[in-house]
């Protein structure tokens, strides 16, 4: 075989069935990151695509490589992800034959853990006993802020093939992204030989790899001279206990300690090529661009829907959206939408949005609403600006999140081009630029950003 069929095939001779493999999905930390996304809601809970959830792409892909058991860790619960990963999910893998699950597990405070904040390793640590009761040999450690469609199977497979205590899915990556991951070198076999978590300076280029030995040809690997992980892990199961209970029990994160410590330790850590559309949409622009991407089929790299591995997600029986008079040009439109004559372009507008006459919308994410409001509900409130947007306003560049009521006449263009403030008192932050609306934020008449 050659490097490449190394790097790439796929077992036949091992086992391919996965009800003995748990999925754990790290739902996030503080939540920094996509502030002020995560103000109110849990990470997994983060609208995307116009119908969906973050949460809704790892519990997908494991609906669709046969993983039906499955719990998301997150530093806090909220009511919406719980309700919408019951409705959206539990009637299905739970059904009577098939014993599966998606539960929410938020981080507990105890005497022995007094830190509300901890780190990947310590909220997989804290659940452990939990998960060992599953009885599953493997378990699967997935990220809640990635944009991809990924069969785990072939990557399960790797894992027992190779007889490897953990194996980590990597990506090729370029010189300019590469200090925001952990980076590898392998051997011919795929063995982790080498793991840095974000080197920067001599220790990043220390980490350069001629990546031919994945199958690039020479001038991608020239473009790409990085193996970076991806975050996302198989573990034995008596590996995971033994590292994290036995080990190493005061590492918090897989990434920079658990990972290498293990190889350290002799363990068995390979590497599995993963090589299709992924990105970590963690970050407010990286988000941004992600959904905005989605518009353009010519640009698309991930649609929401493929035959056989859809993205699955609430079922709501909302009405089709309706666009009276609109002007609309690249963009997606969620469910039960209501559009007047206004001019839309490159725009993601989520469920239940009201877009009154005379807008132009622009490079704009619109979260939608949780409801449909009754005519009277915002009498008391000041203009009485209704949830969505107002007659003639202007937005540009902006996320706008749930639920908020964006009176007539604004302009929320970034005017003074600003990168970075705050002014959650005002309902909005700017962050790389783009102007982030919060939830339930109310914008009166007029208003200028
Ligand atoms: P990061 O994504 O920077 O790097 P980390 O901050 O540990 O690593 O987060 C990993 C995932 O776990 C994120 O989805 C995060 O929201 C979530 N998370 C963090 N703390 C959590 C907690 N206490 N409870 C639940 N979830 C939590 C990692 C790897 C790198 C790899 C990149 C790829 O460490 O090696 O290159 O992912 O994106
Ligand atoms: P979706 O995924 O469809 O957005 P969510 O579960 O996040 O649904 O939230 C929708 C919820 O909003 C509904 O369950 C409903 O209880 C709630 N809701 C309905 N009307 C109001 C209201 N007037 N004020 C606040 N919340 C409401």
């Amino acid at each position: 075989a050659t490097k490449a069929e190394i790097a790439t095939e796929t077992a036949t001779e091992v086992n391919d069935n996965t009800d003995n493999v748990l999925g754990i999905i790290l739902g996030g930390g503080a939540g920094t990151r996509l502030y002020p996304l995560t103000k109110t809601r849990a990470k997994p809970a983060v609208p995307l695509g116009a119908n969906y959830r973050l949460i809704d792409l790892p519990v997908s892909n494991c609906i669709n490589s046969d993983i039906n058991k499955m719990y998301c860790l997150t530093q806090f619960n909220s009511a919406s992800l719980n309700r919408h990963l019951s409705q959206a999910y539990n009637n299905n893998v739970g059904s009577y034959n098939r014993q599966g699950f998606v539960e929410v597990l938020a981080a507990q405070q105890s005497p022995k853990n007094k830190d509300w904040f901890q780190g990947t390793a310590d909220a997989v640590r804290q659940y452990i006993w939990l998960f060992n009761e599953s009885k599953c040999d493997e378990y699967i450690i997935l990220s809640g802020d990635h944009l991809y469609r990924m069969d785990y199977k072939p990557f399960i497979l790797k894992h027992r093939q190779t007889k490897a205590d953990i194996t980590v899915s990597a990506v090729p990556m370029d010189e300019e992204r590469a200090a925001a991951f952990g980076l590898m070198k392998i051997d011919d076999t795929g063995k982790i030989i080498d793991f840095a978590e974000k080197p920067t300076g001599d220790a990043l280029k220390a980490m350069m790899v001629d990546t031919t030995i994945l199958g690039l040809d020479a001038e991608r690997a020239k473009e790409m001279p990085y193996i970076a992980s991806m975050g996302i892990y198989v573990f034995n199961a008596r590996a995971m206990e033994k590292l994290l209970m036995e080990d190493f029990p005061t590492c918090h994160d897989f990434g920079g300690e658990i990972i290498p410590n293990a190889k350290d330790l002799g363990m068995h850590v390979q590497a599995f090529l993963y090589d299709g559309y992924w990105e970590d949409i963690g970050t407010i622009k990286a988000f941004f661009d992600a959904n905005l991407a989605c518009n353009d089929p010519e640009k698309a790299k991930f649609s929401f829907y493929q035959t056989g591995a859809p993205i699955y997600t609430q079922s709501r029986f909302l009405p089709p959206s309706k666009l009276l008079d609109a002007e609309v040009s690249k963009c997606t439109i969620g469910d039960g939408c209501f559009i007047k004559k206004s001019k839309l372009t490159n725009a993601m507008i989520g469920l239940r949005t009201n877009i009154q006459e005379d807008c132009v919308i622009e490079d704009v994410m619109i979260m939608g609403a949780d409801y449909y409001e009754e005519t009277h509900e915002c009498e008391d409130l000041p203009g009485c600006t209704p949830i969505g947007i107002g007659a003639g306003t202007t937005i540009k560049r902006a996320i706008i999140d749930k639920n908020a009521r964006i009176g007539m006449d604004c302009q929320i263009i970034n005017k003074d081009n600003v990168q970075e403030a705050n002014h959650e008192d005002k309902g909005y932050i700017i962050k790389d630029g783009i102007v982030v609306i919060c939830k339930d934020a109310i914008i009166p008449n007029g208003t200028v950003i």
